[in-house]
């Protein structure tokens, strides 16, 4: 029997479940008078009237390496620290010495069809021991505590994403109390300003605490010194030492060292500056001193005024985050608090959400990523729990990846960095893994990596046996390379290209039915076929991953000029791998046989046989017509609900398939609110009151997915054309981005109204000659680096 539910509970039970919304309404912005198309001026504000409670309420602030929620609280602020070295662990070696022997009976049974039974095979003998990577983990709290501010009025806080500080004002009796925290990415310390409107006032009390192992004390009267050592996990032990200090600077008041407490009264202001380094100096070398550190950077700064050190901070942050604007709209709801905002998104009521989330996406990146840091991993940089989940670590069959997608196309080329350095710190633990459990040449990667750089296949066999990691990887390398032209670059990189690809010309085999060549044993991640398990052979996101990484080599030996002997042999290689291939419901295939319809989990949150589509450009309207309207069948296959990650993967499809409207619908889904912490996976994703995406729980990858999605709406590039709107969504009528890069080496500007292109500038940075299509108009320029060309609707240049 039916069972009738309200309106108002079915739209409260269906965006929580990630069901279909009613979305018909929000494609009209029913206020459409009211949009105001410049928004550039609308501060890129996150705000709340009330203090964090919850850890998702807090707001973020990094500095690649450092980072720290903010709570905001009035009688107690709690300041959430993180370094991005402090994991657990030391170096390990988890490579399966049965493996290798295992391997050509794993392989004889896949080709039998026996999927259950080498899966268990595979289970046995060839999984990493431990079976799991080690986790990221906390450096501990900064309390701060204010004798009497229990009552008060005019309560504020906000994360202003353009100048990376976040603030906390509030009025306890008569007096007016602010304070300021940001995470200086030159001064390598997290600075907290406290002031009053009256002096005298600021008395409060600094301690630490931490779930480490670890002692803290007092060191002269006014610093706090926190060492610990990481722990231990699965059975590999902790190797790192860290120490986290805050020094507290008064003027006027006093200031006494006291039980582990900085205690200050009736200072007219305070500062903190707080630094936290570990031992870690490599994967493979712990040998570090965190107390030297730590001293170094506060020492550095003994006498610097407070207005230099924000102004310096302010200007690097800008330095970056500011190449890019964009403007969808705005109306009144941008000025709701942040967590009323993505309510009124849902009704089409706040077209400036959007841009908000779009330009959080970037925030987060340069606070989570810049050169010399760790790359940003499942949380970026933020994480309070010693047992976070999937140990928030780098999964690399989807969400590391898409860590990094916004990074060269928002104009923030640099925070690519430190995942192109971590592939290329891949190669040496790879090697051994390759070796040891495949007796081949090269290096492998499964999928997840961490601090210490493992490459053995992890978690179990269906989610962990996947050799093509490491690949996927490998395409990030090129990927910048497309974007900067940067020759040099290439050459640096090419050899560990290469030892990728050498892995696979190594321990491709041939497929029974059709001689082609293929991954075995593998998986299409973590997605489990008719045959009840996830192991099979040529999965095609493997295929597909090759496919780009033998064309990437092949194409670098060409611009490098050299290796034309294996450049030769991959492009041989190349040709053999097994197809793409379109199944009986007109899908793309995801496996070699046409299992699709029969699979247990249709609606799976990974949908890693569109890799083609997006992030790849092996699948095009222009080019492989069959294969876009297969991969299209696959999606609508798929539907639209998805965790948070999955949801984001989809805006980005739905743009490559020039469908504005859908990927829109997916945007909403990813920003549907989602309250509370500990809601469990229930498969819908959507945003935490702080715009954190929810996988659930918290994964950051949502974020950065979301923001590349709403580029690849506004801007294309992947076809060997700069491709203008290539899919606006009805919802966004009339606006304009700036700063985009495109690949070749361009800038650009795009202005559009009524749903049609206006104007659009093409500036080169590095490129010359480049193609620019708008709809079915495409025209040829030719620019010198340092150029600029600007054209109207038509895409001629205005008179
Ligand atoms: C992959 C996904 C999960 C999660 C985890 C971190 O295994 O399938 O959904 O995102 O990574």
């Amino acid at each position: 029997m039916k069972r009738k539910i309200s309106r108002r509970k079915f739209l409260r039970q269906s965006a929580f479940a990630g069901a279909a919304l009613p979305l018909a309404s929000a494609l009209e912005l029913k206020a459409k008078s009211s949009v105001s198309a410049n928004s550039s001026r609308q501060p890129l504000l996150l705000w709340y009237e009330k203090p964090a409670t919850q850890w998702v309420e807090a707001l973020p602030i990094g500095n690649g390496r450092l980072g720290a929620m903010v709570f905001g609280g009035t009688a107690s602020e709690r300041l959430q620290l993180n370094e991005d070295t402090l994991y657990a662990g030391g170096p390990y070696d988890p490579n399966n010495r049965e493996a290798l022997q295992a391997l050509p009976e794993a392989r004889r049974l896949i080709f039998e069809g026996k999927y259950k039974q080498a899966n268990d095979l595979i289970g046995e003998k060839m999984m990493a021991h431990p079976i799991k990577q080690m986790p990221y983990e906390p450096v501990g709290d900064l309390r701060l505590t204010f004798p009497g501010h229990n009552d008060v009025s005019n309560y504020r806080r906000e994360l202003n994403l353009d100048t990376a500080i976040a603030k906390v004002s509030y009025q306890a009796g008569d007096v007016s109390f602010s304070r300021e925290v940001f995470a200086s990415p030159l001064d390598q310390v997290i600075v907290v300003s406290l002031t009053a409107d009256r002096p005298g006032e600021i008395s409060f009390v600094t301690t630490f605490s931490t779930p480490q192992k670890a002692a803290i004390d007092t060191e002269t009267n006014d610093t706090l010194a926190l060492r610990g050592e990481n722990s231990e996990a699965f059975g590999i032990k902790g190797a790192l030492k860290f120490q986290a200090r805050a020094r507290v600077i008064a003027s006027g008041g006093r200031t006494v060292a006291e039980n582990r407490k900085i205690i200050v009264s009736n200072a007219n202001s305070a500062l903190i500056l707080i630094a936290a380094a570990t031992s870690y100096k490599s994967y493979k070398d712990v040998s570090g001193d965190p107390e030297s550190q730590v001293k170094s950077y506060l020492s550095r700064l003994s006498g610097k005024p407070f207005a230099a050190m924000r102004a310096a901070h302010v200007r690097e942050h800008q330095r970056l985050f500011r190449r890019v604007t964009l403007n969808l709209g705005t109306t009144e709801a941008a000025n709701l608090p942040t967590d009323q905002r993505p309510a009124q998104f849902l009704k089409g009521a706040d077209p400036h959400l959007a841009t908000l989330y779009f330009q959080y996406g970037r925030y987060l990146l340069v606070s989570s990523s810049r050169p010399g840091t760790q790359p940003a991993n499942l949380q970026g940089l933020w994480n309070e729990s010693m047992t976070p989940p999937w140990e928030s670590k780098y999964t690399i069959n989807i969400n590391t990846e898409m860590n990094y997608w916004p990074a060269e196309m928002t104009n923030l080329s640099e925070c690519h960095e430190p995942l192109l350095r971590m592939v290329t710190e891949l190669v040496e633990n790879g090697s051994r893994t390759a070796t040891i459990q495949y007796g081949a040449s090269g290096w492998v990667c499964h999928h997840n990596t961490d601090l210490w750089r493992q490459t053995a296949p992890i978690d179990g066999p269906l989610w962990g046996f996947w050799p093509t990691g490491g690949a996927w990887l490998c395409t990030h390398l090129w990927n910048h390379y497309e974007f900067t032209r940067d020759e040099k670059f290439l050459a640096r990189v090419y050899p560990v290209m290469k030892g990728a690809a050498q892995f696979f010309v190594d321990t491709l085999v041939e497929e029974p039915r059709h001689k082609w060549l293929v991954t075995c044993p593998s998986i299409s991640p973590e997605n489990i076929h008719p045959g009840d398990v996830a192991i099979c052979a040529g999965p095609t996101m493997d295929m597909q991953i090759l496919h780009d990484l033998f064309q990437q080599c092949f194409q670098a030996a060409q611009i490098l000029r050299i290796d034309q002997e294996f450049a030769l042999k991959l492009a041989q290689i190349r040709a053999r791998l097994a197809p793409m291939q379109i199944g009986r419901a007109g899908q793309l295939q995801e496996w070699l046989e046409d299992w699709d319809l029969e699979a247990p989990e249709r609606q799976h949150r990974h949908v890693s046989h569109l890799y083609g589509l997006f992030p790849s450009n092996q699948i095009t309207k222009h080019d492989t017509p069959y294969l876009f309207a297969a991969a299209k069948k696959s999606l609508e296959l798929r539907g639209d609900v998805g965790t948070g990650w999955s949801l984001a993967w989809k805006i980005n499809l739905w743009a490559r398939l020039l469908d504005g409207d859908h990927a829109y619908l997916l945007l909403q889904r990813a920003l549907t609110p989602v309250y509370g912490h500990d809601i469990k996976f229930h498969g819908g994703g959507g945003v935490y009151p702080n715009l954190f995406d929810a996988h659930p729980p918290f994964q950051i990858d949502g974020n950065f997915g979301a923001t590349s999605g709403i580029t690849e709406m506004l801007l294309q590039s992947h076809m060997h054309e700069i491709h203008l709107l290539p899919a606006l969504p009805k919802a966004w009528p009339t606006g304009s981005v700036n700063g985009l890069r495109a690949r070749g080496g361009f800038e650009v500007d795009i202005d559009w109204t009524q749903g049609k292109l206006a104007q659009t500038t093409i500036r080169s940075v590095t490129g010359s000659d480049c193609k620019v299509r708008y709809a079915e108009q495409v025209i040829a320029l030719e620019l010198k680096p340092g150029g600029a060309v600007k054209l109207n609707e038509k895409l001629q240049r205005p008179r």
